[in-house]
C-alpha cells in the first residue's frame, strides 16, 4: 500500500498507537478532551447535549481502534465475506448499544455521574438514526449486529438519507409529518470517507463496437453522472471484538461538473444541476409493503448498487485473485428486491469491463447473490416500466433482455410448447407499458431464494413463484425465519429482566446464546420468581405509563391490562378490526350495571404506528382511534375500565419503552398477509402474550413456546382466498357485532360519520378483503379469554415465564448462523 510507513518509523506508531479506554479514569480524561477540543466548550457551558456528544466521541474512538483491528484481521486472513445489501437500516441509538457490546457501560455510567450527568439524560440526546419504514429495516439492523457478535466477516451497505422516516405528530387525531433532520447536531456514529469517492452513471446511450479481437462489444455513454461518498458506521459485536462496518452512501456533485456551463457564464443552472446530484440520497421513500414507481427511487437504487459493487469489485481486484474466485471469496445478499439491478451489475462489470465471456460471467453472478424475499403482497411487488428503465439505465436494460433470452430458451427446452409459461415467467411483463418484474430477475439471478418464516417461505412457493419451483426445483428456495437481537431487545430495551434472567442463569452468557433462557424454565411455577417477575412488569408498565402521560396528558392505572398494538398502519395489520373492537367494548361497557362492570377487566388500549403519507385509509384509521380515544377516555361511565391511547410518532426508541410493558399484543394480520412480524418475537420475549392470526412467525412462536401460551383466533391462510370469493359473489352477511360498531360511527358517536365512509365501506360492501367481518367473531371470543385468563395473575405470569424461556429459537444470531451456513457458505473469524 502505497501510503504506508517505512519501517524506521513504525517503532514510533507502535509506542504511541491509540489505546481503547479500559477503566472510568481513563475514560473520564477523554471525555473532557472532547468537550474542550472537539466541541470547543468548558465545564462552565456543557449542558446534557454536548455531554452525549463528548461521551459518545470517546466511544466512538474505542470503536475505531476496534474497528481497525477488525478490518486489518479481515483482510489479512482473506476468508469469504458478506456483504448484506438492504436500502433501510432502521438502526435506532448507538450509544447505549456501543456501550453494551464495547463492555463499556459500568465505566461510562459512573464516570459520567462524577462529572455532573446522569447517562439517561445524555441517551435521551440521541436522535434515531431512523432510516428504514418498518420490520424490514429493523431486521436488517439486527442482523448487522449478530454478523458481528458471531464474528463473521460481513459489511452493510446502504444508503446514508438526509432525511430518515418522518416524524409523525397528531393535530385534530389527525397524521401529520414533518421532516427527519436527524443529521443537525453532526453524527458522532460515523465516519466520513471523502477519499472513497466512486462516480455513478444514469442515462446516455449504448454503442457498439468492435474490438482488437474481432468481438462485437457494447458500451455505456452515460449522461448524467454523480459521485458516492461513503461514509462508515461501526458496527460493534457483543462481548467480541469483532466490529464490522455499515458502509453508507451520500450523493454528492462530481468535482468537475459541468465545466462547460461553467465556463459560457451559466453559473447558476452549473450549481442548480449540482445540487440535483445530492437530492438522490436526500430522503427515504415512507412507503412500508408498498412500491411506487417513481425515477427517483429507482435512481437511488441504482446509485447505491452501483458504488456497493464498484467498491466490492476493488477489494476483490487488490488480490489479484483469478476471477473464478470471485464466489468463493464473496457472498452477496439482496433484502428484497430493492437492489435486485446488482445482478445485471454485476453481470455488465464482468462483461462489459473486464472481458470475461457471458457464461462464465454468468456463472460467477449466479453464485455469489442471494435473495431475501419480504412480501407477498401484490401491491409491493417491484416493476419497473420499460421505458422508464432503459432510459435511465440503457445498458442494463439490453443486458436484462439478454439474461431473459438465455433464460427463456432453457425454460422452453424444459416445458417446449408450453407458450403460457413463457409468457408467465418472463422478466419482462407483456402489459403496456411493458414492465420489468425485478423478484422474477432476482431468483433468476440468484442461487438461493429464501422467505422470513416457514408459512411465507411455503406461500411463496405455492404462489407468487410456484412457476419458478418447477423450474429449478425446490432445492433453491428455502426458509430463514427472521429473528431480532437480545442485546437491544432484551438487555438494553429491560435491563431489569435481563438481570432478573441472568440471576438464573448464572449469567449473561444467554445474550450470546439465547436457547439458554430455557433455564429459567423450572421457576416458572416459583412463586418467589414470579413475585419479583410481576414487579419488573409493573415497573415498565409504570415506565410506559409515565411517557403516555407526558406525551397524551392521559392517566393510565398500571393494575390494568396493557394491550397494544404498534407497528405500520396498514389495512392487512387490521388495526382497524382492533378500534372496531375496541368501539365494542365501550358500547358493552355503556350497556352494564354498576354489578356487571364489577367484572370487568380493566384495559389500556396502546396503539402507534406511522401510516405512509399517501396512504388514505390508513390516515383515516389513525382518525378512528384518536376520535374514539377522544370519546371513551374521558367518558366518566368507563373510568379505568377503558382508556385508547395513540402514541404519536412510534420509532425504535419508542419500541424500547413500550414492548417491555405489555401484557398483551396484537399481531393480527389477515392469515397469509404478514411475512414474519418480528414484533411478536419483542414483545414475547420480554414477558408478554400474543393475541394473534396463525400468521407469519406467530405460527413458529406458538411451536416454541406451547399453544397454551398464546390466544390465537381467526381464519387460516388456507381459507382466504375461498372465503373472499364467497364475499365477492354471494351475500354473506356482515358480522353483527361489527354491525353495531359500524352503526355507532355511522350514527356520529365519534365525530363526523362521512369521514369514515371508505372505511367502513371498505369492510362491508361486497369486498372485506382482509376479513374483518369473517374474522370478527372469533377475534371478540379471543379477547374475552383474554379478559378471563388476565384475573388469574399467578398463572398469567407463570405461562409468560414459560413463553421467555422458550424464545431462544429466535435470536437473529441463530438466523445469521443459518444464512451463514446454508447460503453464504462462510466461516467466523478465528480469534
Ligand atoms: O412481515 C414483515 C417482515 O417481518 C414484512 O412485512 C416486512 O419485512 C419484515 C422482515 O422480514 C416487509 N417490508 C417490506 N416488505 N416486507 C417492504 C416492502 C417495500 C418497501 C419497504 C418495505
Amino acid at each position: 500500500f502505497e501510503a504506508s510507513i517505512p519501517a524506521a518509523s513504525r517503532d514510533l506508531w507502535q509506542q504511541f498507537g491509540v489505546t481503547e479506554f479500559q477503566d472510568k479514569e481513563a475514560f473520564q480524561k477523554e471525555f473532557i478532551r472532547h468537550v474542550e477540543t472537539t466541541l470547543a466548550r468548558s465545564m462552565y457551558n456543557c449542558d446534557d447535549l454536548a455531554a452525549y456528544l463528548a461521551a459518545s466521541q470517546a466511544i466512538r474512538d474505542r470503536l475505531i481502534v476496534a474497528w481497525n483491528k477488525t478490518q486489518q484481521k479481515h483482510t489479512t486472513k482473506d476468508q469469504k465475506r458478506v456483504y448484506y445489501l438492504s436500502l433501510e437500516f432502521l438502526m435506532g441509538r448507538a450509544m447505549d448499544n456501543a456501550m453494551l457490546n464495547a463492555g463499556v457501560k459500568d465505566i461510562t455510567k459512573t464516570g459520567v455521574d462524577d462529572l455532573g450527568f446522569k447517562i439517561e439524560d445524555l441517551l435521551e440526546q440521541e436522535p434515531d438514526a431512523a432510516l428504514g419504514n418498518g420490520g424490514l429495516g429493523r431486521l436488517a439492523a439486527c442482523f448487522v449486529d449478530s454478523i458481528a457478535s458471531t464474528n463473521y466477516p460481513g459489511w452493510g451497505y446502504g444508503l446514508r438519507y438526509q432525511y430518515g422516516i418522518f416524524k409523525q405528530r397528531i393535530v385534530d387525531g389527525y397524521q401529520v409529518e414533518s421532516p427527519d433532520y436527524w443529521l443537525a447536531f453532526s453524527n458522532p456514529w460515523e465516519i466520513p470517507r471523502y477519499e472513497i469517492a466512486i462516480d455513478v452513471m444514469f442515462y446516455g446511450y449504448t454503442r457498439k463496437y468492435t474490438n482488437d479481437q474481432g468481438k462485437t462489444v457494447s458500451i455505456w455513454e452515460g449522461g448524467e453522472q454523480v459521485q458516492a461518498i461513503a461514509y462508515d458506521v461501526p458496527v460493534p459485536g457483543y462481548d467480541t471484538e469483532t466490529t464490522n462496518n455499515l458502509r453508507l452512501w451520500a450523493s454528492k456533485p462530481t468535482r468537475e461538473f459541468d465545466f462547460e456551463k461553467f465556463n459560457s457564464g451559466d453559473y447558476e443552472s452549473s450549481v442548480r444541476e449540482s445540487q440535483k446530484a445530492e437530492t438522490i440520497s436526500a430522503v427515504l421513500y415512507p412507503n412500508d409493503n408498498f412500491y411506487s414507481g417513481k425515477e427517483l427511487r429507482l435512481k437511488q437504487q441504482y446509485f447505491w448498487v452501483a458504488a456497493s459493487l464498484n467498491d466490492i469489485v476493488r477489494r476483490f481486484k487488490k488480490t489479484h485473485r483469478p476471477w473464478s474466485d470471485f464466489s468463493d471469496q464473496i457472498a452477496i445478499q439482496l433484502n428484497d428486491t430493492h437492489p435486485t439491478i446488482a445482478i445485471v451489475e454485476l453481470q455488465r462489470i464482468l462483461v462489459d469491463m473486464e472481458g470475461l465471456e457471458w457464461d462464465a460471467a454468468w456463472e460467477i453472478v449466479t453464485s455469489t447473490f442471494g435473495y431475501t424475499n419480504h412480501t407477498v403482497l401484490p401491491e409491493a411487488l417491484e416493476k419497473w416500466p420499460v421505458p422508464l428503465f432503459g432510459n435511465l439505465l440503457p445498458r442494463h436494460l439490453e443486458i436484462i433482455y439478454n439474461i431473459n433470452l438465455f433464460f427463456l430458451q432453457k425454460v422452453e427446452k424444459m416445458f417446449p410448447k408450453d407458450r403460457d409459461m413463457l409468457a408467465r415467467v418472463s422478466i419482462i411483463e407483456e402489459s403496456s407499458p411493458q414492465q420489468v418484474r425485478m423478484a422474477y430477475l432476482a431468483i433468476i439471478g440468484s442461487h438461493k431464494v429464501n422467505g422470513v418464516a416457514e408459512l411465507h417461505s411455503d406461500l411463496i412457493k405455492t404462489t407468487i413463484f410456484k412457476d419458478f419451483v418447477a423450474i429449478y426445483g425446490t432445492d433453491k428456495f428455502m426458509n430463514v425465519t427472521n429473528g431480532i437481537t437480545p442485546r437491544r431487545w432484551l438487555h438494553q430495551a429491560n435491563p431489569k429482566l435481563s438481570e432478573l434472567i441472568a440471576s438464573k442463569v448464572g449469567s449473561y452468557s444467554f445474550l450470546k446464546d439465547l436457547t439458554l433462557l430455557k433455564k429459567v424454565e423450572p421457576f416458572a411455577k416459583d412463586p418467589e420468581f414470579i413475585e419479583k417477575w410481576a414487579d419488573i412488569k409493573k415497573f415498565n408498565k409504570a415506565r410506559l405509563a409515565a411517557l403516555i402521560k407526558k406525551n397524551n396528558g392521559i392517566d393510565v392505572s398500571v393494575d390494568a391490562l396493557f394491550d397494544v398494538q404498534v407497528k405500520r398502519i396498514h389495512e392487512y395489520k387490521r388495526q382497524q378490526m382492533n378500534i372496531f373492537s375496541v368501539i365494542h367494548r365501550y358500547l358493552t361497557i355503556k350497556a352494564m350495571s354498576a354489578e356487571e362492570k364489577k367484572d370487568v377487566t380493566p384495559r389500556v388500549c396502546i396503539f402507534g404506528g406511522k401510516s405512509a403519507p399517501g396512504y388514505y385509509m390508513a390516515k383515516t384509521i389513525i382518525k378512528l382511534i384518536n376520535s374514539v380515544s377522544e370519546v371513551v377516555n374521558k367518558d366518566a361511565d368507563i373510568g379505568d375500565l377503558l382508556k385508547v391511547v395513540f402514541i404519536a410518532d412510534y420509532n425504535v426508541s419508542k419500541a424500547e419503552i413500550i414492548c417491555p410493558a405489555s401484557d398483551i399484543s396484537q399481531h393480527i394480520s389477515t392469515a397469509g398477509t404478514e411475512a414474519s412480524g418480528t414484533s411478536n418475537m419483542k414483545f414475547v420475549l420480554n414477558g408478554g402474550l400474543i393475541l394473534g392470526t396463525v400468521d407469519g412467525a406467530n405460527i413458529e412462536i406458538t411451536r416454541e413456546i406451547g399453544e397454551e401460551n398464546i390466544f390465537l383466533f381467526g381464519h387460516l391462510a388456507e381459507s382466504v382466498d375461498d372465503l373472499r370469493h364467497q364475499r365477492r359473489f354471494n351475500d354473506v352477511p356482515i358480522n353483527p357485532d361489527l354491525q353495531k360498531v359500524i352503526d355507532a360511527i355511522e350514527g356520529g358517536m365519534f365525530g363526523d360519520k362521512d369521514i369514515y365512509g371508505s372505511l367502513i365501506y371498505s369492510v362491508t360492501g361486497n369486498r372485506d378483503y382482509y376479513l374483518v367481518s369473517d374474522d370478527f367473531q372469533s377475534y371478540l371470543d379471543a379477547q374475552k379469554l383474554v379478559d378471563k385468563d388476565f384475573k388469574d395473575k399467578t398463572t398469567w405470569v407463570s405461562r409468560c415465564i414459560t413463553a421467555v424461556a422458550n424464545m431462544g429459537f429466535f435470536s437473529s444470531d441463530r438466523a445469521i448462523n443459518e444464512y451463514a451456513e446454508s447460503i453464504w457458505n462462510i466461516e467466523p473469524v478465528a480469534k
